[in-house]
């Protein structure tokens, strides 16, 4: 069988109809890199002595796992040289780190959470990186600032994750479908496997944090308690339950066999619209998801037309297969 590398398909991508620029091309090429080194990292585990907290927390009172900071790290070091990028913001950083003066700066910008799910490291759980790509304003001339990267999914020119579980997986878009990239542990590259991957419209499999059942608005307690009742309830259909507490654990099993992800907002803190963060979890996997032919809101509107407001700006979330996600955001309006 005739393989196609990461490299190939992308150069491929660029040669067809132009659907990539060169520069976008390289970029993705320097975060598969690093996405490799994450997941060489991920995978010593204790032999490298690299797992528990880094005895710090990050801009949102979170405490730091040793790994958080290592993939930032890796992220930052890998991008800031190869001139595609103006500037980068992670979920580890309060502020956009912007390409240091003497380095040729690019019309990129990228925002990413370099180590999703980073409470399941210690357990050997799928963890993974989520990273999302905006183009800079033509006029912004210096450093680019805050203000710069808050536009809203819809002008994402590029989204992706990579998955660090029994296989590392790397999955894509342009905005002309998904596709997904096995990585080959012995030599080293990433191989297509995943052509145009689909999200079914129908589903019989939900993914949300029960715990916090009493905390949810009535429209999530109806729609839950209707899944919840399965056969016998309303939506006559009996439904089963996952939650890894890896959000790229859970969009990657919903793209490969469907089903309806779901981080409301809820009591605990109502100042928050949600848990997940809109820039780099939310606008990524809502352009993966809508390119697949699913369906990722807030409860009232499609999260690709937010227009954020901060940096790490938070984000209810309702994604996946088409009619479930229908289902819960008719019952919010
Ligand atoms: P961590 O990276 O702090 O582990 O958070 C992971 C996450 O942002 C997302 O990947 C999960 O879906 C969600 O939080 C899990 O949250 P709960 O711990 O509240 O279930």
């Amino acid at each position: 069988m005739s393989r196609t590398s990461l490299s190939r398909f992308l150069i491929e991508q660029q040669r067809k109809a132009g659907t990539l620029p060169p520069d976008l091309r390289h970029l993705i090429e320097t975060v598969a890199r690093a996405c490799k080194a994450i997941s060489h990292s991920v995978g010593k585990g204790e032999l490298a002595g690299i797992l528990g907290e880094a005895g710090t927390g990050n801009v949102q009172g979170e405490a730091q796992k040793k790994l958080d900071v290592i993939a930032n790290d890796v992220l930052l070091e890998a991008n800031e040289w190869g001139g595609n990028l103006a500037a980068m913001a992670s979920e580890e950083m309060e502020l956009p780190y912007s390409i240091p003066d003497g380095l040729p700066r690019g019309r990129y910008l990228m925002l990413f959470d370099p180590l999703d799910g980073s409470s399941n490291i210690d357990v050997n759980i799928s963890v993974g990186t989520i990273f999302s790509v905006l183009e800079c304003d033509e006029s912004v001339s210096g450093h680019p600032t805050e203000a710069d990267f808050l536009q809203p999914g819809t002008r994402q020119v590029a989204a992706g994750y990579t998955v660090y579980g029994p296989q590392t997986m790397l999955v894509l878009t342009f905005g002309n479908g998904v596709y997904g990239f096995t990585l080959d542990r012995e030599n080293g590259s990433f191989v297509l496997t995943h052509s145009e991957m689909k999200i079914p419209q129908a589903t019989g499999e939900f993914a949300i944090n029960m715990s916090n059942m009493r905390h949810w608005e009535a429209p999530v307690q109806r729609y839950v308690g209707e899944l919840l009742a399965g056969k016998t309830g309303p939506l006559a259909k009996d439904y089963n339950m996952r939650w890894v507490a890896s959000m790229v654990a859970e969009v990657h099993r919903i793209l490969v066999r469907g089903g309806v992800f779901m981080y409301p907002k809820d009591a605990r803190d109502p100042a928050k619209p949600g848990k997940l963060r809109l820039m780099y979890e939310g606008n990524p996997m809502a352009f993966i998801v809508e390119q697949a032919g699913g369906m990722a809101t807030n409860g009232h509107q499609r999260i690709l037309d937010i227009q954020p407001a901060a940096l790490h700006e938070r984000v209810a979330v309702f994604l996946g297969s088409k009619e479930e996600v229908e289902r819960v955001t008719a019952y919010h309006n």
